[in-house]
C-alpha cells in the first residue's frame, strides 16, 4: 500500500511498516516490544542509583525529589550528556524509529530517568494528565516525539502510563496548571495537569482554567467514545508518542519503585518559538525559579532548551 501524501505525522523511511505508520497517525503513539536491550537498562538503572547515592558525578543533571517525601528522589533530568545514559538516548534502533517522525537531523531535547516511588500516602506519585508540548518552545509540533521505555514491568498497580489514543488529532494544547485548591507543596514541581480534582477518575476530564466559551466549545466538540487506556509494558518495551497526546501515570500502589527512561527528540530543523499563552505559564515558573537560584544570569526560555539539547544524529542544522 502506498502511504505517500496521506500521512502527516510520520515520514517515508522504510523502517516503519504501513500498518505501524497508520497506527501512530491514528493513535498518536506506538509501542515496540523489547526494543532496548536489558543491559543498557540495567546500567542506566545502576547509574541512577549511583548518582542518587553520590557515587557517580551529577554533572549538569537535575535531581528532583518528591514534594512530600523529600528524601525520595523521583527523577533525574537532562541525562543526555552522561556516557551511560547516552547508550539509551543514542541507541541506534531507537533513533531509526525516531527518524521516521523527526527526519534525519535529530536533537535530544529533554531526557530523564523517572523512578516513581511507592506512594507515601499523599498521591504525589501521580503524574496528572498533560501534554508534553506544553513545555516545548518549538515548532513544528509534528516533528517532535517522545520515547519512553519500561526498565521493569510497568502496570496498573505501579502506575504505568495511560493515554487517550488519538488525542493528538484534536490539535489543541489545553491550559495546564496545578490542580486548583491544592497547596503548592502537594504536587511535584512542574507536574502541571489538564485535569481538575477529578483526574483520578480517568474517564472524566475537564480542561482547566479555559474561558467559559472555550470550555463549552470543548464539551460540544468532545469526540464520542473518548477513552483512556493503560499502557502496561515489560522491560525494554518502548512507546513513542506525539507531544500533543494527552497522557499521565497513576499512583504507585506497589511496594517497589517503578523505573522508566525517556527522551524527547525534535528535528534539528525545528525553530524556537515564543509559545502561546498556555505555554507561557510554565515558562514563567521555570524562569522565575532560575532568577531566584541564579540571580546574575540573564537567560531566556529558548536558551534553556538550547543548553540542554544535544545532537544525536545528522547535523545541527538549526536548533
Ligand atoms: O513516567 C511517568 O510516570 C510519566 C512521565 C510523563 O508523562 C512525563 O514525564 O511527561
Amino acid at each position: 500500500m502506498s502511504t505517500k501524501g496521506v500521512l502527516r505525522y510520520t515520514l517515508e523511511k522504510n523502517v516503519l511498516s504501513a500498518d505501524q505508520r497508520i497506527f501512530y497517525e491514528n493513535n498518536g503513539y506506538i509501542v515496540f516490544p523489547k526494543l532496548i536491550p536489558e543491559d543498557i537498562l540495567e546500567k542506566s538503572s545502576k547509574r541512577y542509583d549511583d548518582i542518587v547515592a553520590g557515587k557517580a558525578p551529577r554533572e549538569g543533571m537535575i535531581v528532583m525529589r518528591d514534594v512530600k517525601d523529600r528524601k525520595t528522589v523521583n527523577k533525574i533530568q537532562d541525562i543526555n550528556f552522561d556516557p551511560i545514559f547516552r547508550q539509551y538516548t543514542e541507541y541506534d534502533k531507537l533513533l531509526d524509529i525516531v527518524e521516521c517522525i523527526t527526519g534525519p537531523n535529530i536533537m535530544a531535547i529533554h531526557s530523564m530517568l523517572i523512578a516513581k516511588p511507592p506512594d507515601a500516602g499523599f498521591g504525589t506519585s501521580v503524574h496528572p494528565p498533560h501534554q508534553d508540548y506544553y513545555y516545548f518552545p518549538l515548532s513544528p509540533v509534528d516533528r517532535i516525539v517522545a520515547s519512553w521505555t519500561a526498565i521493569e514491568r510497568c502496570d496498573n498497580e505501579n502506575g504505568c502510563l495511560h493515554v487517550i489514543p488519538g488525542s493528538h488529532k484534536w490539535e489543541k494544547l489545553f491550559p495546564h496548571d496545578y490542580p486548583p485548591g491544592t497547596q503548592s507543596n502537594s504536587f511535584n514541581k512542574y507536574y502541571h495537569g489538564i485535569f481538575v480534582s477529578i483526574f483520578f477518575s480517568i474517564n472524566i476530564y475537564v480542561p482547566l482554567k479555559s474561558t467559559f466559551e472555550d470550555f463549552v466549545l470543548f464539551l460540544k466538540n468532545l469526540p464520542e467514545n473518548v477513552k483512556w487506556i493503560n499502557l502496561e509494558m515489560n522491560t525494554g518495551d518502548t512507546v513513542f508518542f506525539h507531544p500533543l497526546l494527552v497522557h499521565g501515570s497513576g499512583v504507585n500502589r506497589s511496594n517497589r519503585t517503578r523505573k522508566a527512561i525517556s527522551c524527547h527528540y525534535a528535528s534539528a530543523d525545528c525553530n524556537y518559538i515564543e509559545g502561546d499563552e498556555v505555554q507561557r505559564k510554565v515558562q514563567e515558573e521555570i524562569l522565575n525559579h532560575l532568577k531566584r537560584t541564579m540571580p546574575d544570569v540573564e537567560i531566556n526560555y529558548s536558551d534553556i532548551w538550547r543548553y540542554k539539547s544535544s545532537l544525536v544524529r545528522g547535523i545541527r542544522s538549526n536548533l
